[in-house]
């Protein structure tokens, strides 16, 4: 795959993705947000794929958010559509099916902090910061940033976060539960890529179950969620990896999961 805006690279089983667009902090143009979505396709059905390391080009910025240039020109008609792309993108890659980590490696800002929360895991580098600073461009999010924050953070946090559009240091985003972990800034990669390995090693059908149990379950009324959990429970434990992983316990060995 040759992308003007991506450069894609592969760790066995780990695909690591980097938007390139270093000048401009590697903002979501149109083009951006297509080669995303095609790229985001292509992970989620191959099988030698089981997970995803997203992050920016340059030392400087993960995404600083939708390419101000291109926003600049939107009209009613076109600007709907247009959130519509980013939306269609950002729920294709939380429902992926395989997880994908956010490598937060300096400003993700606006559409940026958004195409983050959208991955399954946020690691940032302890020099990055978040915020959704759309108001101060007279605009709000229109890639679910307004729905997906609340839902990590808490409505009182981001209505604060949306309403300021005040930028938040990495530390302070995990505080308030906005990425999971904080690193130096010279290991992200390298601490991004052991964790990818890491959840490359488990389970696939189980990955699936627990990342659709979580984002549909949030979506419905406790007791429907639970029903939904046992339907995926009943799923997955008719696979040969079920089988693999609790024999491998009591045979005391460490299981090898093959994705059936
Ligand atoms: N879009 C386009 N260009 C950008 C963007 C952006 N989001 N961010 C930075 N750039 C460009 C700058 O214009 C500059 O270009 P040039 O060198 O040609 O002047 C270059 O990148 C470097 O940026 P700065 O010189 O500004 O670098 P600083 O270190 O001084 O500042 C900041 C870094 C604080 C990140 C600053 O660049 C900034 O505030 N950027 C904008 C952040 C922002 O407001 N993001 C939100 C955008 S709106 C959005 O994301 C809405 C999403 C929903 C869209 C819905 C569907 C349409």
């Amino acid at each position: 795959m040759a992308f003007e805006n991506l450069e894609v690279a592969y760790e066995d089983a780990v695909i690591i993705v980097t938007i390139n667009r270093p000048k401009v902090l590697n903002a979501l143009n149109g083009q951006t947000i297509d080669e995303l979505h095609q790229v985001m396709a292509e992970a989620s059905s191959s099988d030698s794929v089981r997970c995803v390391v997203l992050t920016g080009a340059g030392d400087k910025a993960f995404v600083a958010g939708a390419d101000i240039a291109e926003l600049a020109e939107l009209t009613p008609v076109n600007g709907s559509a247009h959130a519509r792309r980013g939306q269609a993108l950002f729920g294709l890659i939380e429902s992926l099916g395989k997880p994908v980590i956010a490598a937060i490696n300096g400003y993700a800002l606006g559409g940026g902090c958004e195409l983050a929360m959208a991955c399954t895991l946020r690691l940032a580098s302890d020099s990055s910061k978040l915020g959704q600073p759309e108001i101060n461009l007279g605009i709000m999010p229109g890639y679910a940033g307004s729905q997906r924050l609340p839902r990590l953070v808490g409505k009182g946090r981001a209505l604060e976060l949306l309403l300021t559009g005040a930028h938040i240091s990495a530390e302070e985003a995990r505080l308030i539960g906005l990425v999971n972990r904080v690193v130096p800034a010279a290991e992200l990669m390298t601490e991004a890529i052991k964790l990818a390995r890491e959840l490359a090693g488990k389970a696939p059908v189980a990955v699936r179950a627990i990342i659709a149990a979580v984002n549909e379950g949030l979506e419905m009324p406790f007791s429907q969620a639970v029903v939904h959990e046992s339907v995926l429970f009943g799923l997955v434990t008719s696979t040969d990896d079920m089988r693999e992983g609790t024999n491998a316990f009591l045979e005391k060995r460490k299981p090898v999961f093959k994705g059936s």
